[in-house]
């Protein structure tokens, strides 16, 4: 049987970036979305990068996540050199607690775009259920999933506070 490629790629700038990163990679397990993980920096491994943006979709890549902290160039650069879209993870940096990754990604001039979403997990994980809900607009199976996974994050929120006792 054909391997089908994975829909979406999940890159970072670094090895430390997976702490955050890995809840995208969860996410999209929890939703049965295939997913390609790597280590590709815009500023250590350019060459790399490159490579990669240029051939995502060609290599059947639809969306493309892209974490990254500090001056946070990876997301910016590779939507320059891919037509695919691109959601960009502010991870939260040591120095200024990711405020440098998020303005990095989030301020593109016109032109060419980059879907940024909050810094650290909750950006890592909204960004995979975006990418699925691109996914979904021409897959019905998973648009199921994705209306279960709702239904069960509402499901799980209780309508009255546990009250505290101390
Ligand atoms: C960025 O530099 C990476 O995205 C990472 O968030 C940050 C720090 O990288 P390391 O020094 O931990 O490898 O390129």
């Amino acid at each position: 049987m054909a391997q089908t490629s994975p829909a979406v790629a999940i890159i970072m700038g670094s090895q430390s970036d997976w702490a955050t990163m890995r809840h995208a990679a969860e996410t999209l397990d929890a939703l049965a979305i295939g997913y390609d993980a790597r280590i590709v920096s815009a500023h250590r491994t350019p060459d790399r990068m490159f490579t990669f943006a240029r051939g995502a979709k060609a290599e059947g890549f639809k969306v493309v996540i892209a974490g990254a902290g500090g001056a946070a160039h990876l997301p910016g650069m590779t939507a320059s050199l891919t037509p695919l879209p691109v959601f960009g993870v502010p991870v939260e940096s040591k120095a200024l607690s990711g405020q440098d990754s998020l303005l990095s990604i989030v301020q593109m001039p016109a032109g060419i775009p980059v879907g940024t979403l909050a810094i650290g997990r909750a950006g890592a994980v909204n960004a995979a259920l975006l990418a699925a809900a691109v996914l979904a607009l021409s897959d019905e199976a998973l648009a199921k999933r994705l209306d279960a996974y709702r239904a069960r994050q509402s499901a799980a929120i209780a309508e009255h506070p546990v009250k505290d006792e101390t």
